[in-house]
């Protein structure tokens, strides 16, 4: 999609601190970091949100969640826990609709919701 940022950084267009790469998934790190480690793992395929993505290739779907634990695994919170959160839709707070799954952690996160 050209008016997609992710898409750019999937292209090269647009800089990031990557995490991981795969053929068909990328992991960077958050340009706006909620925690000490704050990486965003995403399908380089174009979906809106996870649900869409989850329909449309479920396959997919477990590379991206894979390279979630792997990504929490090279960012060295894998054994202290992290935390996996697919923004989706207005009450969620999503702001680029190019699905991406946020993989958290490196202090107690505290409740999920407030
Ligand atoms: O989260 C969208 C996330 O995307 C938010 O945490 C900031 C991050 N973001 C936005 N632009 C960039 C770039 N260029 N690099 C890295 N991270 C970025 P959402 O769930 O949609 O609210």
């Amino acid at each position: 999609m050209t008016d997609c940022i992710f898409c750019k950084i999937v292209a090269g267009d647009i800089p990031s601190t990557k995490v991981l790469e795969t053929e068909r998934v990328l992991a960077f790190r958050d340009l706006y970091p909620k925690a000490p480690t704050h990486v965003l793992v995403i399908p380089k395929d174009h979906y809106a949100n996870a649900a869409e993505l989850a329909k449309a290739d479920p396959a997919l779907t477990g590379e991206v969640v894979a390279a979630a634990g792997e990504a929490a695994a090279a960012e060295g919170v894998a054994g202290t826990g992290w935390r996996l959160i697919a923004n989706t839709g207005p009450h969620s707070g999503q702001d680029v609709f190019h699905v991406h799954f946020h993989v958290l952690g490196g202090k107690p996160l505290g409740p999920m919701v407030s």
